[in-house]
């Protein structure tokens, strides 16, 4: 008995994410492979769907030798990390994803935008180490303008000094993202804290993270910060009484009937209103209508005609 057809389009979806190159090829021949082999219907849908993806991989992958600093956009939302040589972004990268990248003492080991995907409440972000920014990258010295391209397409910003290295190398960066005219929403954060001796205070007016790739619980509020700095909230339909495992990511603002065209466009329309519990209601079980603002964390459960 195959699997179903639905099934299998999020299998397949699941197995792929965050795929490139050699890896996503491997992963499309496997999923080819196990594919039943009907030439007509929903099946032969799919295996054309794969077929394509197979082209597209490939033709990606060369493009990528020409041209490597693209990088394609995927989760909720994409977060750059930026800072001076050797600050950490790619232990940082390694920590909280599952890629391998090389990590080194030294300055430009990275020397590409690298994409990881890391999953915070659920909900997949696109994180971005953008390396090698130096005095006069706005003016393209060292190949900054393409960098900065890349980090005018990120959501936000992730400044990252290490915590014991004197501040101004982090300010040539900041010059030159600011010379390029890219404003973004930003955090700082100090790497490499478990190297501090004693805790220094934050500059003022930064909102400042001290993290270590050697402590969790630092790891942890990290994601927490860059999840507010997406600027979306997580929401949990809930049907038949059950609460979804995975959360929708929708823009700060948006309301039940928002929620209900992104679980089912059908469903937008149709949608009277909602049981909800969380932060935005007022009691647990409280009827809302289509229009209610939804907040970080709500269980809602999609009343409609
Ligand atoms: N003690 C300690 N060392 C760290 C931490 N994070 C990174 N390092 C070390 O710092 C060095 C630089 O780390 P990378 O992650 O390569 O830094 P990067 O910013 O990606 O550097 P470039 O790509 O060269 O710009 C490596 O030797 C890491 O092992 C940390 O939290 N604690
Ligand atoms: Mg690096």
């Amino acid at each position: 008995m195959p699997m179903p057809h639905r099934t299998f389009a999020e299998v397949a979806k699941r197995r792929l994410v965050g795929k490139e190159g050699s890896a996503r090829v491997a992963a499309i021949q496997a999923l080819l492979s196990e594919l039943p082999g009907y030439r007509n219907g929903p099946y032969a849908d799919l295996r054309k769907w794969l077929e394509g993806e197979l082209d597209r991989t490939r033709v990606r992958a060369k493009v990528v030798r020409r041209d490597s600093l693209q990088v394609r956009r995927e989760g909720a939302a994409q977060i750059a990390l930026v800072g001076p040589p050797n600050a950490g972004k790619s232990s940082l990268l390694q920590a909280l994803s599952d890629i391998q990248i090389r990590t080194g003492d030294y300055a430009f080991t990275t020397l590409r935008p690298v994409p990881a995907l890391t999953r915070i409440g659920g909900v997949l972000v696109q994180l971005v180490e953008i390396p090698g920014l130096i005095e006069g990258a706005h003016e393209d010295r060292g190949g900054g303008r393409a960098l900065l391209g890349v980090l005018r397409n990120a959501d936000a910003i992730v400044f990252c000094h290490a915590a014991n290295e004197p501040p101004a190398a982090l300010e040539v960066v900041r010059r030159e993202v600011a010379a390029a005219a890219i404003d973004k929403p930003s955090i700082l954060i100090r790497t490499k804290a478990d190297e501090l001796e004693e805790r220094v205070d934050a500059p003022a007016g930064d909102e400042c993270l001290f993290v270590s790739v050697l402590d969790d619980a630092s790891l942890d509020r990290l994601r927490e910060a860059i999840w507010r700095l997406t600027g979306l909230i997580r929401v949990f339909p809930e049907r038949a009484g059950a609460r979804d495992d995975e959360p929708f990511a929708l823009p700060f603002g948006a309301t039940v009937a928002d929620l209900a065209d992104r679980v089912h466009h059908d469903l937008g329309a149709r949608a009277t209103g909602a049981r909800i519990r969380g932060s935005s209601a007022r009691f647990d079980g409280q009827l809302v209508g289509r229009g209610h603002v939804l907040r970080d964390g709500d269980v809602v459960e999609i009343l409609m005609r």
